[in-house]
């Protein structure tokens, strides 16, 4: 066991916590916000697994001064947020609303009071609805829109913005999105999937030339990494291995790096691709500064003869613990950067996401919150960082997902990954031990 501690991690190491604009604002109608795709999904019977939405979620539109309190006794370095596209042009294109972009300057100019670095997502899964009667993501047009409404964001707030992020997790708007009906918009559809990743990719390289002349801080993108493990070494469960960790891990960020979409799943898949992808290859392959990575969990896949397209199923039975939704592997996450610094050579890389949940019963008892699951969960993959930086890998942050419990797409309420307890009744928000346990880890002073 390695130990963690402000020494272990060094000083220039940003420690920080992190959210995003629909899991935690709430205010969905404040200030001439629109509706984006997930106000309407969640309104959709059968959608959410308890029936909620993030109409009110952690109300944090309301209560942000008191959540930036809390960020600053939590001693966090950085605080890593979302903008919601429908605030700042609720039509998805044209008219930028300055009272959205009033909110976010005032939750920045907040942080730099004290002391805490701003990291902005500009896409968390929020798309304007307006946009998708249009087409949504299966329209070339929306790339351009995206990079056009992240100029917006950087007039205003450029200057002080300390890191920049295009997307989380392609890869779930993408497939949960459009392969698999789990998110939103809920479609079905394999060539769909394609062609809104092909768009979220071409946004991200669009979006990042548009910063580049505006912004002086770094660029990047946070993309969701699961090593995949063949469950036996069997030949073809290998192969199984590698066909889903190109579909997982390789599809955004080898395009994004400039190595084009991995050739072993173009024969699979390839003619579903918009017509004439590859001319956009140069455009997607923008300079970036800084690799994101949200890890919580590998996969253990085998050979799946006429299960689908890629012919892999997932083997969930392991020995490991978990946590209320995953599987507890820590070593994915040493795995995963090592990867991209040495297969793909980045320079800098910042874990955009890591975290634990518990069920919605986690109770607030004496004033507190017992996690010892998460604060487990979150030291060993700190410890994995350690490892890590010790190796000369260049991981030079850490955000745990997430700040508050917040409204977890199509679970609801049902998971709570905060390690600050949210009462949706009262909104109360207590620090758990978790929040203990980071706020041990802040530098000396803070
Ligand atoms: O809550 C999500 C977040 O929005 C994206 N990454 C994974 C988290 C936990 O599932």
């Amino acid at each position: 066991m390695k130990v963690v501690d402000r020494a272990a991690l060094g000083q220039q190491f940003q420690l920080g916590v992190a959210t995003s604009s629909y899991q935690i604002e709430g205010a969905v109608q404040a200030d001439g916000r629109a509706p984006s795709i997930w106000d309407t999904f969640a309104h959709v019977p059968g959608k959410i697994r308890d029936g909620s939405s993030g109409d009110v979620a952690c109300d944090h539109y309301h209560r942000m001064a008191e959540d930036v309190a809390l960020l600053a006794w939590l001693g966090v370095d950085a605080y890593r947020f979302s903008i919601a596209w429908p605030r700042v042009v609720p039509q998805g294109r044209g008219q930028v609303n300055q009272r959205g972009l009033d909110f976010y300057e005032r939750l920045v100019d907040a942080l730099l009071e004290r002391g805490i670095a701003p990291c902005a997502t500009l896409y968390h899964w929020d798309l304007p609805e307006a946009l998708e009667r249009g087409g949504g993501w299966l329209s070339r047009d929306t790339a351009q829109a995206f990079a056009d409404y992240s100029a917006a964001v950087a007039a205003r707030l450029g200057d002080r913005v300390a890191l920049w992020l295009t997307h989380n997790e392609p890869w779930c708007q993408a497939f949960l999105g459009y392969e698999l009906g789990y998110f939103a918009p809920g479609k079905r559809d394999l060539a769909q999937a394609l062609t809104c990743a092909h768009h979220l990719l071409l946004s991200h390289g669009l979006a990042v030339s548009a910063l580049r002349s505006q912004v002086r801080s770094p660029l990047g993108i946070a993309p969701n990494f699961m090593p995949a493990h063949p469950a036996s070494s069997a030949a073809e469960d290998v192969a199984a291995a590698a066909r889903q960790d190109a579909y997982f891990n390789r599809w955004f960020i080898e395009p994004a790096l400039g190595l084009g979409y991995p050739a072993e799943l173009l024969s699979r898949c390839g003619e579903l691709l918009p017509h004439g992808a590859e001319r956009d290859l140069e455009l997607i392959a923008q300079p970036i500064d800084v690799v994101g990575v949200n890890y919580y969990e590998r996969s253990v896949v085998r050979h799946a003869a006429g299960s689908g397209w890629l012919e892999v199923g997932r083997v969930r039975e392991s020995e490991l613990p978990r946590t209320a939704d995953r599987e507890i592997y820590p070593a994915g996450l040493l795995e995963v950067v090592e990867r991209l610094h040495r297969q793909y050579g980045v320079k800098r890389i910042v874990i955009t996401e890591n975290g634990a949940a518990s069920t919605a019963d986690e109770a607030v008892v004496d004033g507190g919150v017992r996690d010892p699951v998460r604060v487990a969960f979150l030291r060993e993959h700190l410890e994995q960082v350690v490892i890590a930086r010790q190796r000369g890998v260049p991981v030079e942050g850490f955000f745990a997902w997430s700040l508050l419990d917040n409204f977890e797409w199509a679970e609801g309420y049902t998971l709570r990954y905060g390690v600050v307890h949210v009462d949706f009744e009262t909104q109360r928000r207590t620090p758990k031990d978790s929040a203990l346990f980071l706020r041990s880890l802040r530098r000396p002073g803070r």
